[in-house]
Parts: structure tokens; sequence; C-alpha cells
């Protein structure tokens, strides 16, 4: 989508602190972020939000869930990590396009 943010993100127009990418998702540094490791997981299509999605992107959406686990590892969070993603404005969601917030680090405050 033309006017997406993170679109251009992907295309490199807008620069970002990229950290992985392959064929399906690019994996950048959150511009202000929550906790020590505060990574973004997009897919590289432009798909806006989590209720917006189907059966037929079942197999992206997996993809992005199974990158997790090594993402945490390569930056060092060996205790766990945290995944939010927001759906919608009743979810916070700020930016109209699907992204799993990977968070972690000894600054990230618990639930309780
Ligand atoms: P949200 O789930 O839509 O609320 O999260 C959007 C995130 O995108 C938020 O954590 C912002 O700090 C982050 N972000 C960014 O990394 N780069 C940007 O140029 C903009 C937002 I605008």
């Amino acid at each position: 989508m033309s006017n997406c943010l993170f679109c251009k993100i992907v295309s490199g127009e807008i620069p970002s602190d990229k950290v992985f990418e392959d064929e399906w998702i690019y994996v950048f540094k959150d511009i202000a972020p929550k906790a020590d490791v505060h990574l973004l997981i997009i897919p590289k299509q432009h798909i806006a939000r989590l209720d917006q999605t189907t059966e037929a992107d079942a197999a992206l959406l997996s993809h992005m869930l199974l990158a997790l686990p090594a993402l945490a590892k390569q930056q060092g969070l060996e205790t766990g990590f945290r995944t939010i993603i927001n759906t919608g404005p009743g979810g916070g969601q700020e930016v109209d396009h699907l992204h799993i917030h990977l968070l972690g680090g000894k600054k990230l405050p618990g639930f309780n």
C-alpha cells in the first residue's frame, strides 16, 4: 500500500534499524522501545490488521510466530519474551499494518 508507513519501511523508502528479513517478513527495532529489546515483526505484504486475516494467511501467520524464538535468542533473551499484537483502535493499534511486538529484557514490567 503506497501510503503505509511500514510498507515504506519494507521497501527501504523510510530507513529502519533492520534485524532480519526473509521472503515473507521484515523485522526491525521499534523506534520508541518500551523495553531493552523491542522488535516489530511485520509481513512484507500489506495486511492491515489481525482481524482482517483469513485462512489464506495461515502459512504467513505461522511463519511470523515461528520466527519469534530464534529472534529472541538472537537478541539474548534467554529467559523468555513477550509478544503483543494490538488490533484496531480498541486494541491500541496505531499503525495499520499487521505487526507483532517482541519485547524482553530486564526493564520488562510484569502484568502483576
Ligand atoms: P501499535 O501496536 O500500532 O501501537 O505499535 C506501533 C509501533 O510502531 C509503536 O511501538 C511505535 O513506536 C512503532 N513505530 C516505529 O517503530 N516507527 C515509526 O516510524 C512509527 C511507529 I510512526
